[in-house]
């Protein structure tokens, strides 16, 4: 068996990243500089046509996009490590909400963060819809607060796949300086998770 994960810190990438060291799974990181075309070219080039990080390559079957990683690391070793549901309706509710935190959550902090932040340029940028993309966020966010009402995790009281994706979009949400402190469970699921070894380890590399 054999697993190759391409990732770049601090990206997207640390969604998978995270999961991979909480499955336990062995794995080869290819370090890709987002900033270096050619070295994009020649290692993401042969697996991933969209030159994005992450990809895991396993078994030579590349897959790209982060929550598609997921689901599949879910499926394929998640459910016997006790990470992931089998088959069903706990399954589903996993599917729901890794693809709403990308297709949602993610797409909204992309927006906002391409209209207001000075990594991007400028003449491209427009500020009513950087303003409706950051009000979005926190209705967003609200959705999640109270999904996260009654439990601990995302999808009851055990951690899982899912929570190890969403906390690390939330990680990326907090770089940004979003507070939540208007959104208490929120804030407690995502210290409650972040606190665990395999994702400390990581921020310390
Ligand atoms: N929807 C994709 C997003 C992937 C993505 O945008 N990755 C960024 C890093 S966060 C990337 O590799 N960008 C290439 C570049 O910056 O050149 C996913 O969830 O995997």
């Amino acid at each position: 068996m054999s697993l190759t994960f391409y990732f770049a810190p601090m990206s997207t990438a640390s969604t998978v990243h995270w999961s991979l060291e909480e499955l336990g799974v062995p794995y080869e990181a290819v370090k890709v500089d987002l900033s270096d075309a050619a070295d994009k070219q020649r290692k993401l080039g042969p697996v991933n046509p969209n030159l994005k990080v992450p990809v895991l390559v396993h078994d030579g079957t590349p897959i790209f996009e982060s929550a598609a990683i997921q689901i599949y690391l879910g499926e394929t070793f998640g459910v016997d490590k006790g990470l992931y549901p089998a088959s069903g309706p706990k399954r589903a509710e996993a599917l729901k909400w890794l693809v709403w935190a990308n297709v949602n959550l993610a797409e909204v902090v992309s927006r906002w963060q391409r209209n207001v932040s000075k990594h991007f340029p400028a003449e491209a940028q427009n500020a009513a819809a950087g303003r409706d993309a950051r009000s979005e966020l926190d209705q967003l966010i609200g959705v999640f607060e109270k999904e996260l009402a009654e439990k601990s995790y995302v999808l009851g009281e055990s951690v899982s796949l899912v929570d190890f994706h969403m906390a690390s979009l939330f990680q990326w949400i907090g770089f940004l300086d979003v507070s939540l402190a208007k959104f208490p469970n929120t804030k407690a699921w995502s210290e409650r998770c972040s606190v665990r070894p395999a994702t400390l380890r990581l921020m310390g590399e």
